[in-house]
């Protein structure tokens, strides 16, 4: 670690001038620190402010389930003590984290959902704001999940996707949800079948977690994460026809320049931040500022300039290069800089402090969601069969408060980096494919195999104010880019790499290892992407984390091998939301090492904890790392990699001298 890492890694605890930096983003600092002055307050002063949080919560060993309580269980004396029901540590460790696990879950499929509602809408001609935009990818959809493609057009196919995966969400039968079972391998299948966590519908399986949950209910901690992974597992189905309606309805993602971080805010120009989660409302929000560039020129600005917030951000970023300025820890801080206009926000990661703030500021918050609504802000009623006119009605709001800016108080940070982004499976499989166009993933395999790539890392999730922000991310991801790991990044884990520089082919001469650098530069010759490929492939949003679980699948299939043989790993240096609660979950069932950097609330139990950091080894094959240092954390991942690229290696010689198939039993 460098000086300046080893100052940065304390993460803040005190309070005035010698407080430690919350954030190693430079963008951010400057906006905290002239906020400092002003007097502003952001989510990283409350943080201090939350110090020290409850020893209860913190180790998870608080019960609100039932208004018999709250119960609380003395971390230090664990066993000694029940709730009132005569629930023990483990019961209550278990319960709390299955229903994080529940709530991720309703997040990703309550969002899919709704895409899948737009997309049988289109196929029937009932909204007009929208199209088909890849049909290529809607016949492969279709095509995967076992559909009839040939001699059907578009819009019919379109409805019968869109019909299957709204099936997912309410079967009544037991058979698994056709978006999961369609796309993992025959031993995920075996595994999720022999131990009966298959799920046959979404929202079945949240219901089932939360009654499995309830007072009274299930005590049983092992019995009670088996459901949370059953729930986790809907959330994978959830996001899985969530990116694929997403894909088929705005486009799949392919290599695309851009510019990330609060820089990208232009005051010349009407600023407007896209925030949230649901590319069916942002999408149009760019086109109806590029419809109203005259009104924003009558105003005295150049245009209208749209910026992506958090992954809604994600979205526009890796279908259009809209350019992101903020990953979800430096939301306030766009306001902050005095030229954003208006934000217009979705669903989720929308912080209920943005509706105070933006009222010091003249930022104009507008909520379309009706789950969704923040004190402070306007409410459009956002319906996809009026669309584009909410759209521009709120480009409008922005236009007006342009006029209301208090010169005074525009400072932005003049720091930005430009970004190539857009690795969709599909990009980056069309890519492969330009080195071997037989069987594109075997590049990835071979490189593996020959010793030049020591395997991939999936970094995903979000910022917490627990960590300084994205310094986990960073120190995390040069670590393994130095020991030649293969980098995939989605989410806020993403908008950290983007910000930061490290999302351009510049990046990999600074912090790329030999190997992986021959890698990278093999594939940039042969694709022939300009300007170059990145030291980490931006593979989506949070909602598209299965993006990279089907280059995993692909991985494990061209090998002969399941997942758990798979030199791959995944890392959330600073996992925060109910999300990454259960998007870790799945990770795990589906046999990946899984990083968190930061304790999530089950060390109020060595029996849970165990569970998730061994136990589930045995099960899955993937467990949790639970390792809140980066560099630990790092060296945890190789070794998670090592091992498995080791056995790997062993059993494909032993394999190809006695010209046998790969042994299934290791
Ligand atoms: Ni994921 Fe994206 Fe960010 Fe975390 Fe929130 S924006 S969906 S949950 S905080 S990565
Ligand atoms: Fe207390 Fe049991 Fe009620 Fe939880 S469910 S609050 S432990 S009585």
């Amino acid at each position: 670690m460098s000086e300046e890492s080893k100052a940065l890694a304390t993460p803040p605890k005190g309070k005035g001038a010698n407080e430690p930096p919350r954030t190693c983003d430079p963008a951010a600092l400057e906006v905290l620190n002239r906020c400092r002055e002003c007097g502003v307050e952001t989510a990283f002063d409350r943080y201090l402010q939350q110090t020290p949080q409850c020893a209860f919560g913190l180790a998870g060993l608080c019960c609100r389930i039932c208004i018999q309580g709250p119960c609380r269980i003395n971390p230090k004396r664990p066993g000694e003590q029940r709730g009132i029901c005569g629930a023990a540590d483990y019961t209550i460790v278990a319960r709390n984290i299955a229903r994080m696990a529940a709530g991720g879950t309703s997040c990703h499929s309550d969002h899919g959902r709704h895409q899948a509602l737009t997309l049988k809408h289109v196929a029937e001609g009932k909204i007009a704001d929208y199209t088909i935009a890849d049909p290529a990818k809607l016949r492969r959809v279709a095509k995967a999940i076992g559909l009839e493609v040939e001699g059907r057009t578009d819009s019919e196919l379109a409805k019968s996707v869109a019909v299957a995966a709204l099936e997912d969400f309410g079967r009544y039968t037991d058979e698994p949800c056709t978006f999961l079972w369609s796309y993992i391998t025959e031993g995920r299948k075996a595994k999720f079948t022999n131990t009966n966590i298959a799920p046959s519908s979404i929202d079945r399986a949240v219901v089932e977690c939360m009654h499995q949950t309830a007072m009274g209910m299930d005590a049983d901690p092992v019995n009670i994460i088996f459901g949370a992974l059953k729930t986790s597992l809907a959330d994978y189905t959830g996001m899985h026809l969530a990116t694929d309606i997403s894909d088929i309805l705005f486009g799949t993602p392919a290599p695309i320049v851009s510019q990330a971080n609060l820089g990208v805010i232009d005051p010349a120009y009407v600023n407007i931040a896209c925030h949230g989660h649901n590319p069916t409302l942002s999408s149009l929000v760019v086109d109806a500022a590029r419809a109203l560039t005259d009104e924003a020129k009558a105003v005295g600005a150049k245009g209208v300039n749209v910026v992506g917030i958090c992954c809604t951000g994600n979205e526009l970023l890796s279908r259009e290069g809209v350019f992101i300025a903020a990953n979800t820890a430096s939301q306030e801080l766009a306001i902050l800089t005095g030229a954003l206009d208006g934000i217009i926000a979705d669903v989720q990661c929308v912080t209920p402090a943005l509706g105070p703030l933006s009222k010091c500021y003249h930022t104009k918050l507008m909520c379309t969601s009706p789950i969704a609504k923040i004190p402070g802000s306007q409410y459009f009623d956002f319906r996809e069969d009026t669309a584009l006119d909410t759209a521009k009605a709120m480009v409008r709001v922005a236009i007006a408060a342009y006029r209301e800016r208090d010169p005074a108080k525009i400072d932005v940070p003049a720091l930005k980096h430009e970004v190539v982004a857009g690795f969709s499976t599909e990009a980056l499989l069309d890519i492969l494919g330009k080195v071997n166009p037989d069987n594109p993933i075997r590049v990835i395999n071979d490189a593996i195999a020959s010793g030049e790539l020591r395997g991939v890392c999936l970094f995903a999730g979000c910022n917490n104010t627990k960590q300084v922000q994205d310094f986990g991310h960073i120190e995390i991801v040069k670590e393994l880019a130095k020991n030649n790991v293969l980098i995939l990044a989605t989410g806020c884990g993403a908008v950290a790499f983007a910000k930061h520089g490290l999302l351009h082919p510049s990046a990999v001469d600074k912090y790329a290892g030999d190997g992986l650098k021959a890698f990278l530069k093999r594939l940039e010759k042969a694709s022939g992407v300009k300007p170059g490929l990145p030291l980490a492939f931006h593979m989506g949003s949070c909602v598209d984390n299965t993006r990279a679980a089907d280059l995993l699948t692909a991985m494990a299939n061209d090998l002969g091998v399941d997942i758990p043989k798979v030199p791959f790993v995944a890392s959330a240096p600073e996992a925060m939301h109910e999300k990454a609660v259960s998007i870790g979950s799945w990770a795990v069932a589906m046999g990946i090492p899984t990083h968190v950097g930061v304790m999530p609330h089950i060390e109020g139990s060595q029996l849970v904890y165990g569970v998730a950091t061994q136990i589930a080894h045995d099960v899955f094959g993937g467990y949790f790392i639970l390792e809140p240092d980066p560099v630990e954390g790092a060296k945890k991942l190789l070794e998670a990699l090592d091992y498995r690229t080791w056995k790997l290696r062993i059993h494909k010689a032993t394999a190809e001298k006695f010209g046998t198939s790969l042994a299934a039993g290791y």
